[in-house]
């Protein structure tokens, strides 16, 4: 896609997110029995809180969901089914956005976007964050119901971000580490923990079903493909095998993608990421401690018993000394040149052939990306 393309195709798509944050205004203002200054108030807050936190990330979560209609009709989409198929998009943004203000207040990092996470807004605070999360999720089933709610896909569209966003939950859950508090102290690290049995379950429910698989299965959903039939829309056969093609290509390329984001967590500028890394300060079981506990001898392991979790930038400067020193990066680079190769190849396999075009398209935007 050429760059001019790509970019009217993110204006298209930003034009729709601008309905969709209207309607959701729209409905604030109309709430009953609230007076007309309390509803004011909320209608200011959420003008400031939709922008800041939904649009402003890459988008390519949304657009897989209008590049996935695009590939499966085989042809270029109706107004009607582009604005659908962006709807849908934007719903997998706004899941995003609820993550990302959450995530940001557990991981307790500072910037997302090039700009302070949500919480970090002076006024906001995470009394108000935590609750805009909830509310964030609210507006994607209050959406989904505006626009889909006579879709003979609406109750499939529904269970996808139920089960999407439990899996994510439960993946989240692995990766905060959640070790029980013993006498009201959070139990001290455990590098054992830190395997990469461990950092392949939590990245597979964290990051690549909302990630890569509920853009991908959306676009099936929409298009009439049944999970639980073999036929699909118009009699073509196969709805679910396409669903279990798009579950382990997307597996592959999100974990691919996650292994990305920790590495860039420790060594990518945060003028260019847009947010600051804290996984070594979080203790994280990142692919980056996970490679180094495969590597470090004796001596060097001492550094993480003392530096790894801890905020104290000394310490994880020493850390990322230590990653230099046991050449990760490089490692890492190797890695990447295997895992795309990998990925070609297995994309060259998925039939029918016009689908391996969506995740070309997915490969695309993270093979070397650089945040
Ligand atoms: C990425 O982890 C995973 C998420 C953002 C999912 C969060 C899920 C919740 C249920 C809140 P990350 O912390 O590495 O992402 P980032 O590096 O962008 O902070
Ligand atoms: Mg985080
Ligand atoms: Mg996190
Ligand atoms: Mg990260």
């Amino acid at each position: 896609m050429s760059s001019s393309s790509s970019s009217s195709s993110q204006e298209a798509f930003l034009a729709i997110y601008k309905e969709i944050e209207s309607e959701l205004l729209a409905s604030l203002q109309s709430l009953p029995a609230l007076s007309t200054n309390l509803k004011q108030q909320l209608v200011d807050y959420y003008s400031v809180c939709l922008p800041y936190t939904v649009p402003g990330g890459k988008m390519t979560r949304g657009l897989t969901v209008v590049r996935g209609v695009q590939v499966l009709k085989q042809r270029e989409l109706t107004p009607a089914e582009y604005k659908d198929a962006a709807i849908l998009g934007w719903m997998v943004e706004w899941l995003q956005a609820v993550f990302l203000v959450a995530d940001d207040i557990m991981d307790a990092s500072i910037t997302r976007r090039g700009q302070p996470c949500w919480y970090q807004v002076p006024n906001v605070t995470q009394d108000n964050a935590i609750n805009d999360a909830l509310i964030l999720e609210n507006m994607i089933y209050q959406t989904i119901r505006r626009h889909f709610k006579s879709h003979p896909s609406y109750i499939h569209i529904l269970d996808l971000f139920i089960d999407t966003t439990f899996q994510t939950e439960v993946g989240q859950h692995i990766d905060t580490n959640g070790t029980p508090y013993a006498d009201g102290k959070r139990a001290p690290l455990d590098l054992s923990r830190f395997t990469l049995d461990r950092y392949r379950g939590c990245v597979r429910y964290k990051t690549c079903y909302y990630s890569f698989y509920l853009s991908c299965a959306l676009a099936l959903a929409y298009c009439g493909y049944d999970p639980n039939e073999s036929s699909g829309e118009d009699g073509k056969s196969g709805g679910a095998s396409l669903y279990k093609k798009a579950e382990d290509i997307c597996m592959i390329l999100g974990e691919y993608f996650q292994i990305q984001d920790d590495v860039l967590d420790a060594f990518a500028s945060p003028e260019v990421l847009g947010k600051i890394g804290t996984d070594i300060e979080d203790a994280k079981c990142s692919w980056l401690v996970c490679k180094a506990l495969e590597l470090v001898t004796e001596e060097q392991k001492k550094i993480l018993e003392e530096h790894y979790g801890k905020h104290d930038p000394e310490g994880v400067q020493k850390v990322k000394d230590l990653y230099r020193e046991l050449k990760l990066q490089e490692l890492y680079g190797d890695y990447e040149e295997e895992q795309k190769k990998i990925c070609d190849g297995l994309i060259a396999q998925i039939e029918p052939e016009n689908f391996q075009e969506l995740f070309k398209f997915l490969l695309g935007k993270i093979y070397k990306r650089e945040k």
